[in-house]
């Protein structure tokens, strides 16, 4: 058994550290790839490479846990919603076609995603047994955001564009879920040990909607992997007090908080689940002494408890990889 989800079956303490976002953006390595694969979404279905993603920040950090090189995106793009990447701007998705959205069954759905399980499998065979390969998906109302054009450049919310029919909303949202649920499934069944859901705009729902939108789609995706021993870590970032209800609801295994999470409060209200994260990521941008005060505010409160040391999002592109390193030594002497 690896570690991680060791430390998320039993609930034990050992140190373990990885961040989001580990394979990307800011590791040279990762550039010169990119720099020849201008198409995204190909170079996430491009199992040789994305498996040699997967493992750069292993082989440069010895790293605990790697997590798999793909996107949340992936899951519109095989429901057939075209997605594309542009520099600097972000993701950019084709108009929402409802028809479309609810024909695309299993069969093609799981072909289109074929090549991650494939990449699962490669990594899987490139990581010492201990490591943990961790997979991921984006919760309904993460993708609906990107689906929908919901919000703009400044993160401000257009709810608006999301006006269907109760019904409809509901048919959306189960849609999401039961392929949510069926991505989690196959990447597990390709060699991921454990699975981190990301609802990252979690924080923009409506307040009255937050039940509907947050709580229910990540307890059902919680409530199957329980059901299929499969260890999860929820992410529901920018929730703020509401984390507690959320813990209280969803009952994942780990809960990842956000740097706006005050860790000791965390400690006292999240019981019952391994805490993860919190270290405000512009910490590495500033200077080292900054950066090991804030890292050490999170490693001292959560000492005593089981505690899988990450960011409270993920890591920025302007990281000095060296900084990174020295961030990990530091919390391996601790
Ligand atoms: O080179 C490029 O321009 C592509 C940049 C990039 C990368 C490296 C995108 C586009 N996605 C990824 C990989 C990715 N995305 C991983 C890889 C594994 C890892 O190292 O963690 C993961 C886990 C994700 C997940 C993801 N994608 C999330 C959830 C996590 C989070 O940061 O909140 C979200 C919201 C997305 C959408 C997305 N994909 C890419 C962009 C630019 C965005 C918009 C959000 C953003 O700006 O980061």
């Amino acid at each position: 058994m690896s570690n991680l989800k060791k430390i998320l079956v039993n609930r034990i303490s050992c140190k373990h550290v990885w961040f989001m976002r580990q394979a990307g953006r800011y590791l040279p390595e990762f550039r010169k790839i990119r720099k020849k694969n201008k198409n995204f979404i190909k170079l996430c279905l491009n199992s040789k490479l994305s498996s040699e993603i997967t493992l750069q920040p292993i082989k440069r950090f010895n790293l605990d846990s790697a997590i798999i090189f793909s996107d949340i995106l992936m899951i519109p793009y095989a429901l057939g919603q075209k997605v594309e990447f542009e520099k600097n701007r972000g993701p950019k998705l084709n108009k929402f076609n409802y028809k479309t959205f609810l024909e695309t069954g299993e069969t093609d759905f799981l072909k289109k995603l074929n090549p991650i399980y494939k990449a699962i499998k490669k990594a899987r065979r490139g990581l010492k047994k201990e490591k943990s390969l961790i997979c991921f998906i984006g919760a309904p109302w993460t993708l609906i955001v990107y689906m929908f054009h919901l919000k703009n450049s400044n993160d401000n919310l257009n709810i608006k564009r999301f006006r269907y029919k109760k019904g409809d909303i509901d048919k959306i949202i189960n849609k999401l879920i039961k392929f949510c649920c069926l991505h989690i499934k196959n990447q597990i069944n390709a060699g991921a040990d454990v699975v981190q859901i990301f609802d990252s705009w979690a924080g923009l729902i409506p307040i009255n909607e937050v039940n509907a939108y947050c709580y229910l789609p990540n307890a059902k995706i919680v409530k199957f992997c329980k059901k299929n021993k499969i260890p999860n870590i929820c992410f529901p970032k920018g929730i703020k007090k509401r984390y507690e209800r959320f813990n209280k609801v969803v009952k994942p295994d780990g809960l990842s908080i956000d740097f706006k999470i005050d860790p000791m409060w965390a400690k006292k209200k999240l019981k019952g689940v391994v805490l993860q994260g919190g270290l405000d990521p512009r910490k590495l941008l500033s200077s080292e002494e900054e950066m090991i005060k804030g890292a050490t505010k999170y490693i001292e409160t959560f000492k005593d408890i089981p505690y899988v040391f990450n960011l409270g999002h993920g890591l920025l592109p302007e990281t000095d990889p060296g900084k990174l390193k020295k961030l990990i030594k530091f919390y391996r002497n601790f």
